[in-house]
C-alpha cells in the first residue's frame, strides 16, 4: 500500500483504493431509512427510536463526514462489521456478540462523569447525542489479535464532553467502565475477564481530537453487537481500548487497571498503541488481515505504527514504547 501524509499527520492511502461512498450504502440500509425516515441528530430518536428498534432495526443518524480525519481505505461491508465481533459480554466467538446482544436493553441509558471534575453530570442518550455535531469518521480499527476494518463512525471528539465537565488538576487519566449485567448480558459471570469492563487513556490520549465518542456507525445508531448505545473509538490503539456499551466515565489521579491488563499484564499494557515493532508475547504484530480481504492469493497487510495515526507520536515523545507497551 503507498502512503501519503495528509496535512493532519493521518496517513491516508492512494486513490486508487477509494471505492465510491455510493457503493457503501447497502440496500437494505437504504431501505430501512425509506421505511423509517431519517432521524436528524437526537430529535426524533426518542419516539422513531422506539419504533425502529421495535423492529430490531437502528435509527438513522445524520452526520456529516469529516474529511480530515479519515482515512480513504475501502470500507468494510455492513455485514462483517456486525458479524465479526469482539464484545466479551456476549461470548468469546466472534459471531456471539450478533447473535446474542439483542438481549441489551440500551434505553433508556445514562452515562454518568464523576471524579475529579468540577462539574458532574449525568446524561441520558438524547443529552449525548445533542452535546456537539455528530460528525461521521472513517478509522481504521485494528484488533490485537492481528485482523482490522475500517468503519465509518459517527460522533464527535470525547473532548468535547470533556470541556463541559472542567476536570480538575488532580484528574490525569481517563476510566471507562461499561455495563456488566448478568440479565442482559450471558457472557457476565465467565472467568475470561474481571467484569465490568474497564478501559481507559491518560487525560491527553483522551482529549486528542481523534478519540471518539461513538454513538453511531455507517449512518446509524450503533447495533448492539458493536456497542450500543455508546462507546469510544481510539483509531490508534489496539481494538480494546475501545470500550463498548459504557455507564460511566471517570476522572482519576491513578493509572487505572485495566480488564485486558488485569487479565495478562505481560501481554497487555495501559498504552495499547498499534506498534508493528512490538510483538504480542506469542503473535507478532507487524502484520495484519484486513476482513473482507480474505482468500488464499491475499497477501497480508503491513501494520502501520500507531495504526497509521501517525499525529499522536507527540503523545508520546521521550516514552520508551517497548517499555510502555
Ligand atoms: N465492553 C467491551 N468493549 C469492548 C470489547 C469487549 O469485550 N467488551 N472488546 C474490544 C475489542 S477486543 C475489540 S477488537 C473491539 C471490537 O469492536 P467492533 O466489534 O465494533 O469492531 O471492541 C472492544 N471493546
Ligand atoms: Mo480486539
Amino acid at each position: 500500500m503507498l502512503i501519503k501524509r495528509s496535512p493532519n499527520g493521518i496517513d491516508l492511502p492512494f486513490s486508487s483504493e477509494i471505492t465510491p461512498r455510493a457503493v457503501f450504502e447497502s440496500r437494505r440500509s437504504f431501505m430501512r431509512q425509506m421505511a423509517l425516515g431519517a432521524v436528524a441528530g437526537g430529535a426524533l430518536l426518542e419516539s422513531l427510536g422506539q419504533e425502529a428498534l421495535a423492529q430490531g432495526l437502528n435509527p438513522k443518524l445524520a452526520a456529516k463526514l469529516n474529511p480530515a480525519y479519515s482515512a480513504l481505505d475501502k470500507q468494510s461491508a455492513y455485514k462483517d462489521a456486525t458479524s465479526y465481533n469482539n464484545f466479551y459480554e456476549f461470548g468469546t466467538d466472534k459471531s456471539d456478540p450478533a447473535q446474542n446482544a439483542h438481549t441489551l436493553k440500551t434505553q433508556p441509558w445514562t452515562v454518568s462523569i464523576e471524579g475529579e471534575v468540577k462539574k458532574p453530570l449525568t446524561l441520558d442518550l438524547d443529552a449525548l447525542l445533542k452535546l456537539a455535531p455528530l460528525e461521521e469518521r472513517v478509522y481504521r480499527l485494528r484488533c490485537v489479535e492481528g485482523w482490522s476494518m475500517v468503519i465509518p463512525w459517527v460522533g464527535y471528539s470525547l473532548s468535547e464532553l470533556i470541556k463541559r465537565v472542567e476536570p480538575t488538576g488532580n484528574a490525569k487519566y481517563v476510566e471507562f467502565i461499561t455495563l456488566a449485567d448478568k440479565k442482559q448480558m450471558p457472557g457476565v459471570g465467565s472467568r475470561v475477564l474481571q467484569w465490568p469492563y474497564v478501559e481507559g487513556l491518560r487525560l491527553d490520549e483522551a482529549n486528542h481530537p481523534l478519540t471518539l465518542l461513538t454513538l453511531g456507525m455507517y449512518g446509524e445508531t450503533l447495533p448492539k453487537q458493536n456497542g450500543a448505545p455508546v462507546r469510544i473509538v481510539v483509531p490508534w490503539k489496539y481494538g480494546f481500548k475501545s470500550a463498548k456499551s459504557i455507564v460511566k466515565i471517570r476522572f482519576v489521579r491513578e493509572m487505572p487497571r485495566t480488564a485486558w491488563n488485569l487479565a495478562a499484564p505481560s501481554e497487555y499494557g495501559f498504552y495499547s498503541n498499534v506498534n508493528p515493532e512490538v510483538d504480542h508475547p506469542r503473535w507478532s504484530q507487524a502484520s495484519e488481515r484486513r476482513i473482507g480481504e480474505d482468500g488464499f492469493f491475499v497477501r497480508k497487510r503491513k501494520t502501520l505504527m500507531f495504526n497509521g495515526y501517525s499525529d499522536v507520536a507527540s503523545l508520546y515523545s521521550g516514552m520508551d514504547l517497548k517499555k510502555f507497551f
